[in-house]
């Protein structure tokens, strides 16, 4: 692994534009569930992919929001853990580095990440479904309902959280941007992600195409481990430390 960690360091040190794209696996170790895993305890018997639906949410909007107000829950418990502080280290030393993520946690910004794309939106986020925006819990507190009903004056709609459903369009600006630097990059380095949900899944490819170095890192192969250059096996809290401390070593030699 050493050797490996090393490659993975000499290509992040002479990147000229990074990528780096992350997957609920990069939230694990600081308590949060990767989204393929069976939900625990009152989740254990439901399927995310049906939660996380329109149609889902119209069903069923009481136990939809409760679900979210559960993840909520673990998310604002949560801490970033030391591999969300090296990729916001990694970001640092790197020159055109932007961080575009699938988590809907915001632990890269809470991990110092000052450029992220939130493919899949926030949890932390609300909007109503006549499409007002931007709402926080804070901005829900003493509203009525489960699901609460939109605060702004004349509406009363149904409030959701702000997160790119399964069959939602992503946001056509963070998705076209995210297209434009996957294939800008020279260097994408993919964290937690099994590559099974599009289009973010696709963006790899993109920068595969483009002749992109690709390093992986994962406790096991994932659908996109056959496009990585070099393949770190284990966990984002153990590994990504590593590959900075290696990083820093390299440019100390330089
Ligand atoms: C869309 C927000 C237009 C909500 C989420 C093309 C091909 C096939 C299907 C489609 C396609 N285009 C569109 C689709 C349909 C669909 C899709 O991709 N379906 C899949 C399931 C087949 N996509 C959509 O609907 C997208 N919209 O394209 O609109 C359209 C619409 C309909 C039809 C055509 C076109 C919208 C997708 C967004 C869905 N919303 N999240 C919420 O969070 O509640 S996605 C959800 O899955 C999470 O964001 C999660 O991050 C994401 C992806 O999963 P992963 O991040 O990879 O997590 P996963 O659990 O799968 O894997 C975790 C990995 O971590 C594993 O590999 C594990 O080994 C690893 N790991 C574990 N521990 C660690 C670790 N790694 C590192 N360290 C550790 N410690």
């Amino acid at each position: 692994m050493e050797t490996l960690i090393r490659r993975a360091a000499s290509l992040l040190a002479s990147a000229h534009r990074l990528v780096i794209l992350t997957g609920a696996g990069m939230s694990k170790e600081s308590g949060i569930p990767t989204f393929r895993e069976a939900q625990d305890g009152l989740w254990a018997s439901y399927d995310p992919q049906q939660l996380a639906t329109p149609q889902g949410f119209r069903a069923n909007p009481k136990l939809v929001w409760e679900w979210y107000q559960y993840r909520l829950g673990l998310v604002e418990q949560a801490e970033p853990h030391a591999g969300h502080l090296a990729v916001a280290a990694l970001e640092e030393r790197a020159r055109g580095a932007v961080v575009i993520t699938q988590n809907v946690d915001g632990l890269h910004a809470r991990a110092g990440s000052r450029d992220v794309l939130e493919l899949h939106g926030s949890i932390r986020r609300f909007k109503c479904l006549r499409g007002h925006r931007g709402m926080s819990m804070d901005d829900l507190a003493g509203q009525e309902g489960t699901p609460p009903l939109c605060p702004r004056p004349g509406c009363g709609a149904l409030v959701r959280p702000d997160v790119v459903w399964f069959g939602e369009q992503l946001d056509h600006v963070v998705i076209q941007r995210a297209f434009v630097e996957s294939e800008a990059c020279d260097v994408m380095l993919i964290v937690g992600t099994s590559g099974v949900v599009h289009p973010a899944a696709s963006l790899p490819y993109q920068a595969w195409n483009r002749r992109a170095r690709i390093i992986e890192v994962n406790p096991v192969p994932s659908e996109l481990t056959d496009l990585a250059h070099v393949f770190l096996q284990g966990p984002a809290g153990q590994v990504l430390p590593n590959v900075l401390t290696a990083v820093d070593d390299q440019r100390t030699v330089r």
